[in-house]
């Protein structure tokens, strides 16, 4: 048995933080199905594996425990493998790091696809967006990059938080190529360690195994169509 089971879509957004991590610990996951996901959804709270509204959903099965909210499992999964700093104050950057990662993916989805974008609302919301690539360029230059240790909180090995910055930043620049130009203008460190984090075999091996299973997706829906419309990126 697999040492995992992890609910979440066929697309490479909230869920690929926690598959990252995974593949970085070197852990086995088996993914469930839509249907499976879709009915653990309906459910109500008190049927539920975790009481929950979105996935991801984790289940660590040597535990038998189930986990949702994505920076919940991470928490979870960054002491289980110790991708967590002891520092308490560099572990709540670690954190901090995670929840911005999370309110990034809620702004770039206009509140989790509760909006679409429009050419106007994008354009708007571009002084937004560097900055928040700022906030993690800044993050980095304060604790750890810097410094030369090549990671986001000085670490000696990549963290949790150097693998959420990559995949967040990594992610989104690889299927939306114009924001790369933005990413290595107002974030350059953060460009570079989201490179060397995506070099990393596990990292390799997960981005081809999932680009094979995506394609170029990265959220779905009609929000990911809007976004790729204001891009002027095929749909
Ligand atoms: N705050 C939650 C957000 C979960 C969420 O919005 N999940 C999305 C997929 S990324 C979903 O399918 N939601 C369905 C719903 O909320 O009805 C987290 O960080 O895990």
């Amino acid at each position: 048995m697999a040492d995992y089971t992890l609910y979440y879509w066929p697309f490479p957004f909230r869920g690929q933080f926690v598959r990252a991590v995974l593949s970085h610990a070197g852990a086995s996951w088996e993914e469930a199905g839509d249907n499976e996901i879709a009915a653990l959804m309906a459910a109500e709270p008190t049927a539920q594996l975790v009481p929950h509204m979105g996935p991801p959903v984790l289940t660590d099965h040597g535990r038998n425990i189930h986990l949702s909210q994505m920076p919940a499992i991470l928490a979870y999964l960054g002491e289980k493998h110790r991708l967590l700093p002891d520092d308490p104050v560099l572990n709540a950057m670690s954190h901090k790091i995670v929840a911005d990662a999370n309110d990034v993916l809620y702004e770039m989805t206009r509140y989790n696809g509760a909006q679409v974008w429009t050419d106007g609302t994008w354009k708007e919301f571009q002084p937004r967006l560097a900055r928040w690539m700022g906030i993690f360029e800044e993050t980095g230059r304060r604790h750890g990059l810097a410094a030369g240790s090549g990671f986001m909180l000085g670490t000696q090995a990549p963290g949790l938080a150097d693998i959420v910055t990559a995949i967040l930043w990594g992610t989104m620049t690889a299927r939306f190529a114009p924001l790369r130009a933005m990413l290595d203008r107002h974030a350059p460190a953060i460009a570079g360690l989201s490179d060397r984090i995506a070099a990393l075999p596990a990292q390799v091996e997960l981005r081809n195994r999932s680009d094979a299973m995506y394609g170029d997706d990265w959220c779905g829906g009609q929000i990911e169509a809007s976004l790729r419309a204001v891009l002027k990126l095929p749909a």
